[in-house]
């Protein structure tokens, strides 16, 4: 295959048979806008990926590791104004302010579209301009949809080669009719003829915008995570969001994963928290109860439509993990170090003498001579960390050892459990069934969690989080609650509903310290839910919802009066903390749906019994 990366002829890697107009309209309107030197189709192929890599080792954006102890493995280090999303330059750009909601960062579109051309006027010059056709989900999967992202980064088309379904055959549907999404993608740093380039090109200035009428992404200045690879948080979550609301479907920041008991039947569960609640941790869960296993489907984002069963069916739209790697460890999650002993990218993470990685958490003791994230030899004694916090790895899903054989299912699999969940010192119990779906749409609506080191703001504030989709959703979240409860509507009666949970790992002692040990031993909540699921366990009636009567603690240190921490509800707390909630949802004004004002005055009412 010939290429012509870093060249300054075009060429294509799919025959112009396969270019749709519409696309290649698109792509001609932004090489007038950006004035790239050249123009490259991608394919998604093998072949490209190792041209991407041997471009980016070139221009010192990837070092390449230690091929004996971490194969086909690079270290890619951003400039460090580049570490994170920005929800700050996050932007909804609707027509109606309130169809943004009080949750978005609004901007009139065509104000914004104008700013922005602006601002791309010539940005690419001197760079390659990739055009990436992509599908998030598997390409014949009736929920699958389609997208194309323009992008001048190539450490942006290598993570896409990880992250969704990057293939020509999209193009190929599109020329059928298929719709699809535009996702237009600079890292807004223009090189002259003689400018010598940096190895992490961006821009200070830093723009996400979404067109939720009109179904586009347009992204300046960031090469970074979910600011850049537009498939996942800004299409898969943001625009899908949109999309699902207007075709009766959800998208949702969840984990995906198949539970299967000793008696050999399995169950699909899904989970939503917010950023840095161990997602990846339990998607890869390596259950500590015998006879138990969790196989993975997805760690981030999960569609979930009605099937043909009447039964809510799930599917992963990516095809990667981009996971934050500070934390992991082979103790946190074995399966995870596994799938990361070959094959990834890291970004961010340190990296040792002998050219392999570390980050905080990886081991103990801290290995010596260390280079840290911005290149620089690592001083322990600075206080400062040899990882950026946000440090992440970029590896495709089929490298997971755990990863379960419907991953790629056209039908997804169906829904049998609905988790929720966030980070409570106090007030959450570890595990809560909810009274029924539109109690459980309260759950989700009311959901909060307490900031982390990695997030904007004060460590330990508690943010409300509705579904773990603040800053992911694409509209009003008050009209997004009634997309939930819409779905219970369409559903009820005609296939088997999913059930509705919340737990919390994260309850703390007095002195600070985590009272339930989590990770593996997670699986006991695990068994549970699924007894619950079962019938075969009987609960305890509480003003937020069902309590387990016991809980399977054998072999745990744990004394009763934490058991009972972990498994009861203090009704100041809940009472406190429906305060601060009903001033949170009094935020989405005559937005709010009416039911979940109900369900918050009947949890007052059982608190007051
Ligand atoms: C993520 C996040 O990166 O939720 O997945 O922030
Ligand atoms: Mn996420």
């Amino acid at each position: 295959m010939s290429m012509t990366l870093n060249q300054r002829t075009s060429e294509t890697h799919t025959s112009p048979t396969h270019r749709p107009i519409d696309v290649q309209e698109w792509v001609n309107e932004a090489t007038a806008l950006l004035e790239p030197h050249s123009v490259v189709w991608c394919d998604g192929s093998p072949e490209e990926a190792q041209h991407l890599i041997d471009v980016m080792v070139d221009a010192g954006t990837l070092t390449r590791l230690n091929d004996d102890v971490r194969p086909g493995s690079y270290l890619a280090r951003s400039e460090p104004t580049d570490v994170a999303r920005v929800e700050s330059r996050t932007f909804i750009c609707s027509i109606d302010p309130e169809d943004a909601g009080p949750t978005n960062n609004w901007e009139d579109p065509s104000s914004m579209r104008d700013t922005l051309r602006d601002l791309s006027r010539g940005a690419m010059r001197g760079r390659t301009l990739y055009v990436v056709p992509f599908s998030m989900g598997p390409m014949d999967s009736p929920m699958a949809r389609l997208g194309v992202q323009i992008t001048d980064s190539p450490y942006v088309v290598l993570s896409l080669h990880m992250m969704v379904r990057v293939h020509s055959e999209v193009l190929s549907s599109i020329s059928q009719g298929a719709s699809w999404v535009k996702c237009l993608h600079t890292v807004g740093a223009p090189l002259s003829e003689d400018d010598a380039d940096t190895a992490w090109p961006c821009n200070d200035t830093k723009y996400i915008s979404h067109f939720p009428e009109t179904k586009e992404i347009w992204s300046f200045g960031s090469a970074y995570g979910g600011n850049a690879l537009l498939p996942k948080k800004a299409f898969a979550l943001r625009i899908a969001s949109v999309l699902a609301k207007e075709e009766g479907w959800m998208a949702e920041h969840m984990l995906l994963v198949k539970i299967t008991n000793p008696e050999g039947k399995s169950y699909t569960v899904v989970a939503a928290f917010p950023s840095a609640c161990g997602k990846t941790n339990f998607a890869m869960m390596q259950p500590t109860l015998p006879g138990w296993t969790v196989e993975t489907l997805g760690d981030d984002i999960a569609w979930l439509a009605p099937g043909s069963d009447g039964r809510i069916h799930a599917i992963n739209p990516e095809a990667g993990f981009f996971g934050v790697a500070p934390g992991t460890s082979a103790s946190t999650n074995p399966v995870a170090m596994d799938m990361l002993s070959a094959n990834t990218v890291f970004t961010n993470v340190a990296m040792t003498p002998e050219r392999d990685v570390w980050w905080e958490g990886m081991s103990k003791e801290v290995p010596e001579g260390l280079i840290d994230w911005r290149g620089e030899l690592f001083d322990p004694t600075s206080g400062s960390p040899a990882a950026h916090p946000n440090a992440r790895f970029t590896v495709k899903l089929g490298a997971c050892g755990s990863l379960a054989s419907e991953w790629d299912d056209p039908e997804g699999v169906p829904v049998d459990a609905i988790i929720f969940g966030g980070r409570r010192s106090t007030t959450m119990p570890l595990v809560v069934e909810a009274r029924d779906w539109k109690h459980g749409v309260f759950l989700g609506a009311t959901m909060a969690s307490e900031k982390t080191a990695a997030a904007e703001g004060t460590l330990g504030e508690v943010r409300r989080d509705p579904f773990a989709m603040l800053p992911f959703c694409g509209y009003n979240m008050g009209d997004y609650m009634q997309n939930w409860l819409d779905m219970g509507d369409r559903l009820r009666g005609v296939g088997r509903m999913p059930r509705i949970f919340h737990v919390n790992w994260f309850q703390k002692d007095s002195d600070g310290r985590f009272i339930w040990p989590g990770f593996g031993e997670n699986s006991r909540v695990v068994e549970w839910i699924v007894n619950r699921l079962e019938g075969a366990v009987a609960a305890t009636e509480s003003p937020i919802g069902w309590l387990p009567k016991s809980l399977n603690t054998e072999g745990l240190e744990l004394t009763d009066v934490e058991l009972e921490t972990l498994l009861s509800v203090d009704p100041s707390l809940i009472s406190a903390d429906l305060d601060d909630a009903e001033e949170f949802l009094g935020r989405f004004g005559d937005r709010l749906p009416e039911q979940i004002i109900r369900e918050l005055r009947a949890t007052r009412e059982r608190l007051s019994q």
